[in-house]
């Protein structure tokens, strides 16, 4: 394969499809750089001080890690300044960051979750970086929370970087999904993969089972019947894998399927599931469907879906298109 960096893939987007305009191909390039930075600091470890919890919590209650605040100051900082945003939010903020006024601004809304995979930070485990990005709506002066409140369908790109053996970065613009690669020595993106594609079967799903006493009968009913394996209504075996980084899950899946469930469970019914809407299901849901899978809450299209909240959670099930209908379909039976 012909190596092309992000940039030239960027332009030769905009010239076959016209979906990329020069502030947009901005915005990605500086997403993807802040995303080198966020590689750098996470690679350094103890060496860089950056271990370990800090002493505040965020808008979700949970304790930050010192990563998280460092990712999310690296992601405000470098897209605050180039006049292609009109506002950002975060997983880590509690309301939205509108661009400070000594600098221009743009049309883009950009969301993020600047480190993902929280639990896995301080264990050498692989973490990422999502992001969502919308246009702001027409005539909009003064940016709103409201103004971000868009179903996933209106993101015109969505990415995530992936922090593991190698920094990758994988982008939809809504033109097929792309994965590139970080070379350290050279500081570029570099293309690796181009169009990839999902397989419709799978033999792998991805949940975390200590929660199964929790779960809801038509999840009950499809993992049960996954577990039977061979013997079982499927007819066939399935293995089992859960990283805890969602970013690293559906890495594995784009690459060689698989089906990954974080459902709604009796616990708390003001909590349907644990991943958030705007800036983690949305991006990943854009970027399994471009690759030709598909992604549910359990009734409906993930994308579909009309915010309510920055911050909303939702029941997430994605990855291999006939294993995430199936699990659907179990959840119309009444
Ligand atoms: P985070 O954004 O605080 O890191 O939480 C999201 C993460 C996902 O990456 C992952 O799929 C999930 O939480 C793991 O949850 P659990 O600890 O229940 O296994
Ligand atoms: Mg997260």
């Amino acid at each position: 394969m012909k190596r092309i960096s992000l940039t030239q893939h960027l332009i030769e987007e905009q010239r076959l499809h016209n979906t990329i305009p020069s502030e947009l191909r901005l915005l990605i390039e500086v997403v993807s750089r802040a995303c080198k930075t966020i590689s750098h600091s996470v690679s350094k470890g103890a060496l860089g001080d950056v271990l370990g919890a800090a002493s505040t919590e965020n808008v979700q209650g949970e304790i930050q890690k010192k990563l998280d605040i460092i990712s999310n100051e690296i992601l405000l900082q470098a897209n605050e300044w180039g006049g292609h945003l009109a506002a950002m939010a975060s997983e880590e903020m509690e309301s939205f960051h509108p661009i400070p006024n000594r600098y221009p601004k743009g049309e883009y809304l950009l969301l993020f979750d600047p480190l993902d995979g929280s639990s896995n930070i301080d264990v050498n485990v692989t973490i990422g970086t999502i992001f969502s990005v919308l246009k702001a709506p027409e005539g909009m002066q003064e940016p709103s929370e409201q103004d971000f409140l868009q179903a996933g369908t209106k993101q015109v790109a969505a990415g995530y970087a992936v922090y593991g053996p190698q920094t990758m970065l994988v982008l939809t613009t809504g033109n097929g999904v792309n994965c590139f690669t970080l070379d350290r020595e050279m500081g570029s993106w570099v293309m690796t993969q181009r169009d990839i594609k999902i397989p419709a079967d799978t033999a792998e799903y991805a949940i975390n089972a200590s929660n199964a006493r929790h779960w809801f009968p038509p999840v009950r009913r499809y993992v049960d019947e996954l577990e039977q394996g061979k013997a079982g209504p499927r007819g066939k075996n399935f293995n089992m894998r859960w990283i805890a980084s969602m970013v690293a899950d559906v890495h594995r899946i784009l690459n060689r399927g698989g089906i990954f469930m974080y459902p709604a469970d009796a616990r708390d019914p003001d909590k349907p599931g644990k991943l958030r809407l705007m800036y983690e299901a949305n991006p990943m849901s854009l970027i399994i469907e471009q690759a030709g899978g598909a992604a549910s809450d359990g009734h409906q299209r993930i994308l579909s879906i009309q915010p309510t909240g920055l911050h909303q959670r939702v029941a997430v099930f994605l990855g291999s298109k006939n294993e995430v209908e199936r699990v659907t379909g179990y959840h119309q039976v009444t």
